[in-house]
């Protein structure tokens, strides 16, 4: 079964989904064995990998994650070089809440033939950056606009739109390390508009953001920055799940 079918399927069976972001710059030998050490009781459903700005080997951070646990890895690509064929699916971004061509298609065009080579399982997914309290790589290296946290009309008519147009999955950003996460509010009138999964990221990084996240309707939560700085948190959000 396909990584977006086991999502469509746990979405289904009315479960939440937990996605660890492992940023490859930030992936040394010491957070993998951590990483290692947490994911042996209480694994995340996914690990996505990738990043705005990229100098590490991708794939090679994709082998060690792989050698080191049985979750699925997902690319998380900030642009077209991040393709790692070890990985078991890939996230095909378009950043429709932008108006930067590159990073609605042209990514996409560079890259497309080569993911086709790898036979890499692609997930078309709408990504939808909204103002998270402070300017974050991802709206520094894209050169767009993220939508103002107080317009939920234009954030559910852009998420509308990427569903008509076929994408299969919506990621509501706030950008990695945003000092605030995306509004519960805007969450739940996405959730209310359309059918497809919803993602939500970028600045949770306590139980009870998460915790509201899910009750507003997002199918799978990211973890990235509070991961690096504690990867045990996973266990403390565990035993919040747990009871
Ligand atoms: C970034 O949504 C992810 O793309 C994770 O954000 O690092 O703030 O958890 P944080």
């Amino acid at each position: 079964m396909g990584i977006y079918d086991i999502i469509l399927k746990r979405r289904a069976e009315g479960k939440k989904l937990l996605a660890v972001l492992v940023d490859p710059d930030k992936a040394s030998d010491e957070h993998i064995a951590s990483l290692a050490d947490i994911f042996r009781s209480t694994p995340p459903d996914i690990i996505l990998v990738g990043g705005s700005l990229v100098a590490a080997d991708t794939e090679a951070v994709v082998r060690k994650l792989k050698s080191i646990t049985d979750v699925p890895v997902v690319l998380f690509p900030g642009n077209g070089s991040q393709v790692a064929p070890s990985a078991d699916a890939m996230l095909l971004l378009s950043l429709i809440s932008g108006r930067n061509a590159d990073y609605l298609v042209g990514q996409h065009v560079n890259s497309a033939l080569q993911i086709r080579q790898t036979g890499l399982e692609t997930i078309p997914t709408g990504y939808i950056l909204i103002d998270g309290g402070s300017v974050t790589s991802v709206q520094y290296i894209s050169g767009t606009m993220p939508i103002p946290r107080t317009k939920t009309d234009i954030a559910v008519a852009t998420a509308v739109a990427g569903e008509m147009l076929g994408l299969k999955m919506l990621y509501l950003e706030a950008g990695s390390g945003a000092s605030q996460h995306v509004p519960e509010e805007m969450v739940r009138a996405v959730r209310k508009h359309v059918n497809i999964p919803v993602i939500v990221g970028g600045g949770l990084r306590d139980i009870d953001s998460v915790k509201n996240m899910f009750k507003a309707g997002a199918d799978v939560i990211v973890l990235g920055t509070i991961i690096e700085k504690d990867p045990y948190f996973l266990q403390k959000l565990f035993g919040f799940i747990a009871n």
